[in-house]
């Protein structure tokens, strides 16, 4: 190992996100004694992250593009307040190679990928190269970029249908065509040409035998200057929907222990093959019947899962990156992580549990979880207007236990505890699944929520309904005789209270 070249402790930081994420980082570099930076558009002056950071500039219109990804602004700010680092979080410009190269170039460290490994990994086709060099499985399929009907017809024979057409450019979903029998093949083939033209600016495609119904595995990975790259186990994501992550937990109950060493040990095979530094994740599938898995892509970024990383491996993955920033080593060897207990969370999103549309409006009363082994990462208060321009996630559960079911059963206590009303919520989802068989044997694969949860049944959600309104009815009842302050009502309601007691008279 080289002499470490550590460079001092950032006295400033910005974070050039919102929501949990930025507060999450906040968090972090409290716990380090750096100062914190918030940045915000019109829509979130009374954002939680506002209020948390030691200072806070407004960046510009609600709309990201006009704040939140106008990254010549948020480096104006950051040089006028002196922050030496940018902490990007997910989302946004967490993987935007010009603002990466831009942070570089003004002498702010970027807390992100190098512009090298946004390259390398950005690009689907370039990632595969490199993974096929790199000796890390891959589905079968073209061996690089399908440029003609003739030349994809030819590769569909070769490995036989169902393929999947994905553009080069694509990713987390956006530009793929399944096609089940040849005849399906020219549509799908142009399709996503233009698809990858009219979203990416870039018609290149490649296909791929298609996996049915395969689940979602992915790595932790986190790599210093010094050569050392580790894993930090796994993550199983396949409780989603339309790519959106729904419910991650920790260990997969699907992987047995040699499985696990070998697409723990491909992860850090494919992350060392670019020399990656910082924290990432090698995204998998995983056929449960043949037990094969693939790499699908390389996340650049910390995700938004990682919470139940932290809990069961016990590694703060936030201060890591910090400190991996400034030159040091990695504080923990290989040999020294294990996976201890088990960990699950559930995303908390602002919309319909039934029609999944987004919920935005005014939280009236928010009571988070609170006991033993529950994290609540959330930027809900009562009073909060959930803005309509950004992601509906207004809150992470993460509960740890000893035992996969002691874990999902706090969960469904969290779950249970959880008051927020004014706005829809997903957590009567969030309840469902726990309590389904497939949940429960841990056999769900990526089509859980398509298969059990897209034929609407409301009557599935009529019990919490009903509830739901019943509060609000409660909320509004005593609004309107005694005042309008919505944060008085973040206790139980009192005609419950009175309910109750009238009760035990009669
Ligand atoms: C696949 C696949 C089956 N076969 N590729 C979706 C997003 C991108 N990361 C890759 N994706 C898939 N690629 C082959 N050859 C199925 C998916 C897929 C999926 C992957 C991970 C998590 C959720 C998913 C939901 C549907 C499809």
């Amino acid at each position: 190992m080289l002499t470490p070249d550590i460079r001092p402790m950032y006295s400033k930081i910005l974070i050039a996100n919102r929501g949990e994420i930025a507060i999450r980082v906040i968090r972090a570099c409290r716990e380090l004694n750096i100062k914190t930076v918030a940045v915000f558009s019109e829509a979130d002056r009374d954002s939680l992250h506002v209020f948390l950071a030691d200072e806070a500039y407004p960046i510009g219109p609600a709309p990201s593009k006009e704040s939140y990804l106008n990254y010549p602004k948020i480096l104006e700010v950051a040089k006028a307040c002196k922050a030496e680092a940018v902490h990007p979080g997910y989302g946004f410009l967490s993987e935007n190679i010009h603002f990466s190269k831009a942070c570089a170039e003004m002498g702010i460290t970027f807390i992100g990928p190098k512009p090298e490994h946004i390259q390398a990994m950005g690009d689907k086709l370039s990632a595969k190269n490199l993974m096929k060099k790199a000796n890390v499985p891959l589905v079968p399929g073209s061996d690089g970029p399908v440029e003609t009907l003739e030349q994809a017809q030819k590769v569909c024979q070769l490995i036989g249908y169902p393929v999947i057409i994905k553009a080069s450019a694509g990713g987390g979903g956006k530009g793929m065509r399944v096609v089940t029998e040849p005849s399906g093949l020219e549509s799908s083939f142009r399709a996503c040409q233009s698809e990858g033209l009219n979203y990416f600016a870039d018609s290149t495609v490649y296909i791929e035998k298609f996996v049915t119904d395969p689940k979602h595995i992915e790595v932790q990975v986190f790599g210093d200057l010094y050569g050392n790259l580790v894993h930090l186990f796994e993550r199983e994501c396949s409780i989603q929907r339309r790519h959106q992550k729904i419910i991650e937990e920790t260990p997969s109950p699907s992987l047995t222990e040699p499985l696990r060493q070998k697409i723990c040990k491909a992860a850090v095979t494919a992350a060392q093959s670019i020399n990656y530094l910082g924290a990432g994740t090698i995204e998998f599938i995983f056929d449960s019947n043949t037990k094969e898995f693939y790499f699908m892509e390389m996340n650049t970024r910390l995700q938004v899962e990682h919470p139940i990383t932290e809990y069961v491996v016990g590694v703060d993955l936030v201060k890591e990156q910090i400190l991996v920033s400034l030159g040091h080593p990695l504080s923990f060897k290989q040999s020294e992580l294990k996976q201890k207990g088990h960990a699950i969370e559930c995303r908390v999103c602002a919309e319909d549990p039934v029609t999944y549309q987004p919920s935005p409006g005014v939280i009236r009363a928010c009571r988070h979880p609170q006991g033993p082994f529950v994290r609540v990462d959330s930027y809900a208060y009562p009073g909060y207007e959930v803005p309509i321009y950004y992601d509906p996630m207004i809150a992470k559960i993460i509960t740890w236990g000893e035992t996969r079911q002691e874990a999902a059963d706090r969960m469904e206590r969290s779950l249970t505890e959880f008051v927020l009303t004014g706005i829809k919520s997903n957590i009567i989802l969030h309840k469902t699944i726990l309590k389904h068989p497939k949940f429960l044997d841990g056999s769900y694969t990526t089509q859980f929520i398509e298969k059990n949860f897209e034929i609407i049944e409301p009557d599935l959600f009529k019990e919490v309904d009903d509830h739901v309104f019943l509060i609000i009815a409660g909320i509004h009842a005593l609004n309107d005789r005694k005042n309008k302050d919505v944060r008085q009502h973040n206790i139980p309601a009192n005609w419950k209270r009175i309910g109750r007691r009238m009760q035990l008279r009669i």
